[in-house]
């Protein structure tokens, strides 16, 4: 099996749009894939200045490498960030972010909750223990960032989403007919009031692919499980989509871009309206803007 751009065995058959590539053209054509989906999506068309979220996990280091390799190109400002969440024994993702920013020469900023907002996720877990921990951890960390990413005037939240988890997220609410959900899956969410702009650069990467990306660079990765974790709904989904995948190559892509061409403009009317939360003034869809 030769790679397609060369005489070398290629080390991957990408099934999906029928390429064997070697590893130098396999890096190649993965990071130039993210270019792509900056430019399909014009996802820098207002964008200067990026805040990366990196949770320390490979799909995070991955979109940081990426990001950070294009950011001369097309000369942006690109800005880490990690969140310490304080989930006793589980820590280990901090130093996977901080080894990552530190061998790209990425600025970064770590906010610790416990020193910033004098709580930690594992007191939020059990004050709110009607709540499931990982939509609790999910609120705090969506808050942090944003707040973070518009007090320091960035343009834009990069995130690490990937084809695998939007497609699966994209089935679960069109199944449910969460519409206002769906219609937040976009590639770039543009940003109002106090809400800024969030655009997914993996979105068309397969996770399959970032998993051979950080293998054949090396990169340093969080792979430890957090004590929160449990099978969310979504992954039922991913796994039901991966068969489809199995079976009918490409058809994630397929799926993704049918969603966001033909059902997402004809639900695209109406705005969620945003209030400003009675505490801290950031928004929100109800008063308050953690757990109520
Ligand atoms: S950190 Fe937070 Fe995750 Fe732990 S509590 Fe759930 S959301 S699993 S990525």
């Amino acid at each position: 099996m030769k790679c397609f751009y060369c005489s070398e065995e290629a080390i991957v058959n990408l099934r999906y749009t029928n390429l064997r590539l070697y590893k130098k053209h396999f890096i190649e054509y993965f990071e130039n894939r993210g270019r792509k989906t900056l430019e399909r999506y014009q996802m820098l068309s207002k964008n200067k200045e990026i805040l990366i979220a990196v949770s320390g996990g490979k799909d995070s280091v991955a979109l940081l490498n990426v990001m950070s390799k294009l950011s001369s190109d097309y000369d942006i400002y690109i800005h880490g960030l990690t969140i310490d969440l304080g989930i006793n024994s589980y820590k280990s993702y901090i130093r996977a972010a901080i080894e990552n920013y530190r061998s790209l020469g990425v600025d970064y900023t770590i906010i610790d909750i416990k020193r910033e907002y004098g709580f930690t996720i594992d007191d939020a877990v059990k004050v709110f223990k009607k709540r499931k921990p990982c939509s609790t951890c999910g609120i705090v960390k969506r808050y942090v960032i944003n707040r973070f990413a518009y007090e320091q005037g960035f343009d834009s939240i990069a995130t690490g989403h990937t084809l695998d988890d939007i497609t699966a997220l994209m089935l679960l609410h069109l199944l449910r007919g969460n519409l206002n959900e769906l219609k937040k899956l976009v590639p770039v969410l543009e940003s109002r009031e106090r809400m800024v702009s969030r655009i997914k650069p993996l979105i068309e990467t397969y996770e399959n692919d970032i998993k051979v990306y950080v293998d054949l660079k090396s990169l340093i990765f969080d792979n430890s499980r957090c004590p929160y974790y449990s099978d969310e709904s979504s992954l039922f989904y991913k796994k039901l989509l991966d068969k489809v995948e199995n079976r009918s190559p490409s058809s994630k892509i397929v799926f993704l871009r049918s969603i966001l061409n033909k059902i997402v403009p004809l639900i695209q009317t109406e705005e969620i309206s945003l209030k400003k939360c009675k505490i801290c003034g950031m928004p929100t869809t109800n008063r308050y803007l953690f757990f109520l």
